[in-house]
């Protein structure tokens, strides 16, 4: 594995000319915009890219109007390039695409990367892939269509929460900003990444803030979400992304605690606001993360996980402070 500059990586990516585009699986704004973004850009300047996903696209994302093919029709020997894949793994079954490839790129931001692939640019200071892409088209000096910049600043406000977590720098607003000039709609693209719920969704969401409960003194909160509201509300697992922000979000509250009861296991996610390091909390029972995001997984029932859980906060983190 070679590690590459953002503009040895333009060079790399412009020197091939049939590639398959894989971003994670379970795709989020990122993932799928850097991919159609760059499949796009690509394609404007005289190569053969496709987007390859594991699985139909989430409907949340129709609203990109990317093309793509499943991994299972993806039947040509191609060079591969990885987007936002933190690890090989995470590319599913696509996995057999890079195997087979005689070109490997990977592209990502995620600081956990240890490099991958025959040529790798791993950027964790960038705000998301999508910045990567901007920057990397930047370095080719070539012009940055609207159809591309649509993607690439879904990407963008994915990643940063609409530009307000810290991952978002002076240089990603400028990016942005370059972007918009294009002449993108900022309050579609945001209302359609934020503010396009289904109804399925915001039913369950209202359940799962109906369970909402302060713990430690009120420096933690816990919401639950139950196979029962999954059966009531028609909805899936997909459609909790980001309730771990509910109980985080309570004044004064310093751990976020987000319970998913599942068939055979109680999926723990853990967030922080400011000093507490939930990772340590994950760590113990087998998961991973990072200081203010952790998950994990536990064998039990919702309420001896989240005496478990309760306890290892004690015990790890209001204890020492
Ligand atoms: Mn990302």
């Amino acid at each position: 594995m070679k590690e590459l500059n953002i503009s040895e990586m333009s060079k790399a990516v412009m020197s091939l000319k049939k590639v398959y585009i894989i971003p994670h699986v379970n795709p989020d704004g990122d993932a799928l915009g850097s991919s159609f973004g760059l499949c796009r850009f690509l394609r404007e300047n005289g190569k053969s890219a496709d987007v390859v996903l594991e699985k139909e696209i989430p409907q949340a994302y129709a609203f990109l109007n990317g093309d793509y093919i499943l991994t299972e029709n993806a039947s040509e020997k191609r060079d591969v390039i990885v987007l936002d894949c933190g690890d090989l793994s995470r590319t599913g079954k696509s996995e057999a695409l890079f195997n087979a490839a005689e070109h490997t790129l990977v592209i990502d931001h995620h600081e956990t990367n240890e490099g991958y692939g025959e040529k790798c640019t791993v950027m964790g200071e960038m705000s998301s892939t999508c910045e990567m892409i901007f920057n990397l088209i930047k370095a080719a000096k070539l012009k940055i269509s609207r159809d591309v910049a649509f993607a690439l600043y879904t990407g963008i406000t994915s990643d940063t929460g609409g530009m307000r977590y810290s991952c978002t720098s002076p240089a990603t607003l400028r990016a942005a900003a370059e972007l918009l000039e294009t002449g993108l709609d900022i309050a579609y693209i945001n209302r359609m990444v934020f503010e396009n719920n289904s109804l399925k969704k915001i039913r369950l969401k209202g359940m799962v803030y109906d369970s909402l409960r302060i713990l430690a003194d009120g420096k933690a909160a816990i919401v639950r979400m139950t196979k029962e509201m999954l059966e009531k509300t028609g909805a899936n697992e997909d459609d909790s992304e980001g309730f771990v922000n509910i109980p985080r979000s309570v004044e004064g509250v310093e751990i976020g605690i987000f319970l998913k009861e599942r068939e055979d296991e109680i999926r723990v996610s853990l967030r922080s606001n400011s000093y507490a390091d939930v990772s340590k909390i994950a760590k113990a029972l087998g998961g991973g993360g990072h200081f203010h995001a952790g998950g994990c997984s536990y064998k039990g029932s919702l309420d001896e996980t989240e005496e478990k859980i309760l306890s290892l906060i004690k015990e790890k983190i209001f204890d020492v402070i």
